[in-house]
């Protein structure tokens, strides 16, 4: 960051600059207001009539004059500075104000040249806005600078953390709601700067938008006495900077000087963290606590009602106007009082007063390649996954934590690239066994650090905070700005940020049809300490959801996978980083489990994504088998190998053949995913009426799902997850919920095309191995030792 100006110098608002920033937000308020209401006349070049108005009034323009304030004043802060920068806006359904500034930087037209500089062009800026065929009334992905749609509230501050994380010349500003600030992710995410580091980190300044009211009544903090306010801020380890009012010019100059102000304690605290090259105590951030009206400068009374500065101009503050020519001409004088023929030339381009406002090029913050992270993103310098095999002999003969191979993995890769790559953790990179990475990095944190704690700094860049929404956030900030990560987390508490998991696949499904958006680095998600291996936490810590929730999502953007062993966890992880724009769901459990491919037999399996496992069954090749026992998910794998080895031993006559998912999405057919295997291969795999006896990982609807249109799918008999659990023994688990090996023998046996002499005291044998299991355990409080120390006898 530069600061060429001193303090005073930035503050000092000339004549001149007055002067463009108040044309350059008369602007963007008049075409905020413009967007909302019509469809035409859209210069006000002959008097408003109904037929100018559009038929449905959609869009939100309380917050959206205070956004356009805040940042005109930005770009006037760029101008003077050079400082590269991109613009949050928390309450995003602000999205006029927000395109209307795109517009006026001229990035708009840029993007979609039908959108012009001119008066055809604002015809079709407001005709687009909200209506069938056009964009959205949120900052959404199609709003250039967006890296935040600000359509569910509460992810504006993390979103902000992330994108300076590993970005030292970006600021990122984020305006945060006052109602969202009520929301418990945005009250978790100030913790934010308790793990910037400005030395290698950029910066965030939040500005708290207090205009006091929400959709239909007030704020908490706008109901505060200002003094808590302040203080919660203070505590949160802020130095707080307050504008407040609505007379104009003092709210530009108050405003510009706490902008100047902010921005030289920022560029301090970088100057003398850069300088010496480390930092001893958490720097005092600034933020600002900026109280203006809702609906500033919109409708005063509208019917009686006081309509500025309460909630009901948080929509559409002249709701009638098709209806009620009181209303029409109250809508033609609010929009003349921005006095538009002073604003827009003959042509309707803005004039050159207004543009002087915006910054020049990539300076603008609806240009910043930072908002369009693929620009800036550099590919992963990734090692030879191959260099971390763990050694097999025989399949199922050793255990071996998986997830410990994949964090020697992820050391190398945090080795190779200390300035693009970062593991976002609540609290759980050691319990879940990636604690490799922290030989070459620490746990980041700026708070007090004390002699006893172990392996955390103020340069560390492993992300752990005991918040999921904070991680997910996080992570999804840094890959929106072009850096890489994987966000590790327990199964069952993917669920506390799920709705950030759906809202980024939304974003990535709509980028994914716009041509200017370049490609970001995937989502990755490992889901570990599953629910098949909680005995020792209980019901609470089950949950396999998120990846029903990622099988609603489009198949462009969503990926499942279920390594069942190292290799294969090693092999799947290699893919997921080096992949682009994806949400990838990595799913395997801590514990040591039993080790099933060499790393070749591994990498050949994940290409296909689903192979038979031929060593596991006895068909014979170019024949159909009996019955066919198909898994997806680690523990069910080991259950379906040990079912598959019960019915060779004691029902040898009877053909079965064991077929491995590891690519969920697979089994999709291709017209409906983009992986989903082609009818042959899928006949391959399971004949195509051959009975399936289908263990898997999450819910059993997830495989009925996926198999839809699959040939004759009612012979899929699917066992999986069916919300059973407590604090029980490994096995129990998966007796709980009825996917034992005895449970899938019996399923084989009454589902096989033929069923072998012998068959009925097998069923009976397996019926008193579960009886067995269940005194045994209440008894020995553990499991049977020939179940606890199960393993595939070498052949
Ligand atoms: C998580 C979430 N809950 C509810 C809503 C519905 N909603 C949209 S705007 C809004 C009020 C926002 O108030 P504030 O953050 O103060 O924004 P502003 O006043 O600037 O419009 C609400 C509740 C939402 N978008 N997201």
């Amino acid at each position: 960051m530069t600061l060429e100006l001193t303090r005073d110098e930035l503050a000092a608002l000339s004549d001149g600059q007055l002067a463009a920033i108040d044309a350059w937000w008369r602007a963007c308020n008049y075409l905020t207001a413009g967007q909302i209401y019509l469809k035409d006349n859209a210069l006000l070049e002959r008097p408003l009539i109904v037929e100018d108005i559009k038929p449905r009034l959609l869009g939100h323009w309380g917050t959206s004059p205070g956004l356009s304030f805040i940042y005109a004043h930005m770009s006037r802060l760029i101008n003077l500075t050079g400082q590269q920068a991109i613009y949050l806006a928390g309450p995003g359904h602000g999205g006029p104000a927000l395109v209307a500034a795109s517009w006026l930087e001229g990035t708009y037209s840029e993007i979609y040249p039908d959108v012009g500089f001119d008066r055809t062009g604002i015809v079709r800026l407001f005709r687009q806005f909200s209506t069938p065929g056009g964009i959205p009334s949120h900052v959404s992905v199609t709003t250039p600078g967006s890296i935040h749609e600000g359509g569910e509230l509460g992810y504006v501050l993390m979103h902000a953390f992330g994108s300076v994380m590993d970005n030292p010349d970006l600021l990122t500003v984020a305006v945060v709601g006052d109602g969202e600030a009520e929301t418990g992710p945005l009250e978790g995410s100030w913790k934010g700067i308790s793990f910037l580091n400005p030395v290698r980190d950029g910066a965030v300044l939040p500005i708290l938008h207090l205009n006091g009211a929400k959709i239909a009544g007030p704020t908490v903090l706008g109901r505060k006495p200002p003094a808590e306010v302040r203080a919660l801020f203070e505590g949160h380890g802020y130095q707080v900077i307050e504008v407040e009012g609505s007379d104009l010019p003092g709210m530009h100059h108050r405003f510009a000087a706490a902008l100047a102000t902010a921005y030289q304690m920022i560029t301090e605290i970088n100057h003398s963290a850069r300088e010496a090259g480390r930092i001893d105590v958490r720097p005092r951030w600034p933020m600002i606590i900026l109280r203006s009206p809702k609906g500033w400068t919109g409708p005063g009374q509208v019917d009686g009602n006081q309509v500025v500065g309460t909630w009901r101009s948080h929509q559409v503050p002249l709701a009638g106007v098709r209806e009620n020519q009181d209303h029409l001409r109250l809508l033609e004088e609010w929009m003349r009082s921005y006095r538009p023929e002073e604003l827009f030339d003959a042509e309707g381009a803005p004039v050159e007063l207004v543009r002087t406002a915006n910054p020049p090029g990539p300076l603008r913050m609806s240009a910043s390649p930072h908002a369009n992270g693929g620009l800036v993103s550099r590919p992963l310098d990734l090692p030879n996954f191959r260099d971390f095999a763990v050694p097999v002999d025989a399949p199922g003969g050793g255990r071996t934590e998986s997830t410990r191979c994949l964090g020697t993995m992820l050391a190398e890769i945090y080795r190779r690239n200390p300035d693009r790559f970062r593991l976002f953790s609540p609290d759980e990179t050691n319990s879940n066994r990636l604690g490799a990475v922290f030989e070459v990095s620490d746990r980041a944190f700026m708070e007090r650090i004390e002699s006893g704690d172990v392996r955390i700094s103020h340069d560390g860049r492993v992300m752990e905070v005991l918040s999921e929404h904070n991680c997910h956030g996080w992570l999804e900030g840094y890959t929106l700005t072009g850096r890489h990560g994987i966000f590790a987390t327990y199964e069952a508490f993917a669920m506390v940020s799920a709705s950030q998991t759906v809202q980024h696949s939304k974003w990535l499904e709509e980028a994914a049809r716009l041509p200017w958006r370049a490609p970001i680095p995937s989502f990755n998600v490992l889901l570990t300490s599953t629910a098949w291996r909680n005995d020792h936490n209980g019901f609470s810590h089950q949950g396999p959801g998120l990846i029903q929730i990622m099988l609603t999502h489009r198949g462009e953007i969503a990926r499942i996978y279920f390594p069942p062993d190292a290799n294969c966890l090693l092999s799947v992880a290699d893919h997921c980083l080096r992949s682009m724009s994806y949400v990838n769901l990595i799913v395997i459990d801590k514990q040591p489990q039993l080790q099933w491919l060499t790393m070749e037999e591994a990498a050949e399996h994940c290409a296909r994504g689903a192979s038979v496992w031929t060593w596991a069954g006895n068909d014979d090749p170019g024949h159909e088998p009996d019955i066919v026992l198909a898994c997806a998910g680690d523990i069910v794998t080991m259950e379906v190998v040990a079912a598959a080895e019960i019915l060779r031993e004691r029902l040898p006559q009877l053909r079965i053949r064991v077929v491995n998912v590891v690519d969920l999405m697979k089994l999709i057919r291709p017209k409906d995913h983009p992986h989903g295997m082609g009818e042959m291969q899928f006949a391959e795999l399971f004949t195509e009426s051959v009975d399936v006896i289908f263990a898997f990982h999450g819910f059993p609807g997830a495989i009925h799902q996926v198999l839809h249109g699959r040939p004759d799918a009612d012979r899929f008999h699917v066992r999986g997850y069916i919300e059973e659990g407590t604090t029980t023994t490994p096995f129990d688990m998966t007796a709980l919920n009825q996917v034992t090996r005895y449970h899938l023998v019996i399923d084989a046996i009454t589902n096989a095309r033929r069923i072998p002499a012998g068959a009925g005291d097998l069923l009976a044998w397996c019926e008193q191995k579960l009886a067995e299991h269940n005194a045994y355990i209440v008894e020995h409080l553990e499991d049977l030792p020939d179940i606890r120390d199960w393993h595939l006898p070498a052949r």
